[in-house]
């Protein structure tokens, strides 16, 4: 990631804070890149169109380049600087941004709360729900239908190495939902119990495949064989027209000081720690998407839907 002085703060401190995970979640990385360009544009100072349009690049390079999987901080920045080309001075492009980036930040929190209503048609009163890693679409559909007076109860995954799923528990029992914590490699074994299970998406690619949280692909195929409904819960946003043009989805993989202290293994033992997996769509039952419950095999309707073909081609130089 670069860093530049001239950029300011609030774009390298937001792209530093996703990069350390400080904001983390692909719905929340694209919110809070959306509200840096946004920053950026009101905090210009001067009449000069083409060097805010410059910083405007600069800051999306370098909110872009802050974590490689998640579709949706892409789609967040293109979103914000739609239309911004054709601006013919500063105030314009100014209203542009702030206008583009306020509208994505209402749409994809609204797209949450839909999510919840619609995939909480599919709980039923004493059902157990399995979720992997911390997804506030995911999380939004248990906290619904337990607030329509649902008894739902709750297994978590661990989610190492970062234990986002220790967010997930606290979050849940906050609102009285009862949750059961598990090490990651326990889902088999509790599958037995479960009746669904719910899990978020970074990215959707066209071919219905889900990119999300490593050791997703692992429980998908144990729901599977156990016959118990894998269900994805993803806004728009987290539907990629790169894949269309036929870009591969980069999985990131972070620093092996994550997963262990490298000094307590023998010496030359190598680490890895990739961040996210690929779940074929044949494991998938439904996506939940604020457009409504669908089929993975729709996802190359809605890429079209919300992004347009010729765009999606023109955008990526095709
Ligand atoms: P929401 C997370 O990634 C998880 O993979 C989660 O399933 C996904 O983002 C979606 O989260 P990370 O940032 O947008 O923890 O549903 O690496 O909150």
């Amino acid at each position: 990631m670069r860093l530049d002085a001239t950029t300011d703060m609030k774009v390298n401190e937001v792209a530093r804070s996703i990069k350390n995970m400080e904001i983390r979640g692909a719905g929340l990385i694209a919110r809070s890149a959306a509200e840096a360009l946004k920053h950026s544009a009101k905090e210009f100072q001067g009449e000069d169109l083409t060097a805010l349009m410059r910083k405007l690049e600069e800051s999306k390079d370098i909110l872009v380049g802050s974590r490689p999987t998640a579709i949706s901080l892409w789609n967040a920045v293109q979103a914000t600087l739609r239309g911004s080309q054709e601006a013919t001075d500063v105030e314009e492009l100014r209203n542009i941004v702030v206008f583009n980036a306020d509208r994505f930040v209402k749409r994809s929190s609204e797209a949450v709360q839909l999510i919840g209503k619609f995939g909480a048609k599919r709980l039923k009163d004493d059902m157990k729900i399995l979720t992997h890693c911390n997804s506030k679409a995911a999380l939004s559909v248990i906290k619904n239908a337990h607030s329509r007076g649902m008894n739902i109860e709750v297994y978590a995954t661990e989610s190492r190495p970062w234990r986002q799923g220790i967010l997930t528990v606290k979050e849940l029992s906050d609102v009285g939902i009862p949750c059961t914590l598990i090490i990651d490699s326990a889902v088999r074994w509790a599958m037995k119990d479960v009746d669904a299970v719910f899990v978020g998406a970074d990215t959707i690619c066209s071919n219905g495949a889900l990119i999300n949280k490593i050791g997703t692909s692992q429980i998908a195929m144990a729901a599977s064989d156990s016959r118990v409904p894998f269900m994805v819960c993803a806004e728009t946003y987290k539907f990629s027209p790169r894949t269309l043009s036929g870009e591969m989805v980069e999985i990131e993989e972070r620093d092996a000081s994550e997963v262990i202290d490298a000094k307590l293994l023998p010496p030359g033992v190598k680490i890895r720690n990739p961040v996210f997996d690929a779940t074929p769509p044949e494991y998938i039952d439904s996506l939940i998407t604020e457009l409504g419950v669908i089929s993975p095999y729709a996802a190359y309707e809605v890429i079209v839907r919300e992004f347009g073909q010729a765009s999606i081609f023109e955008e990526m130089g095709d």
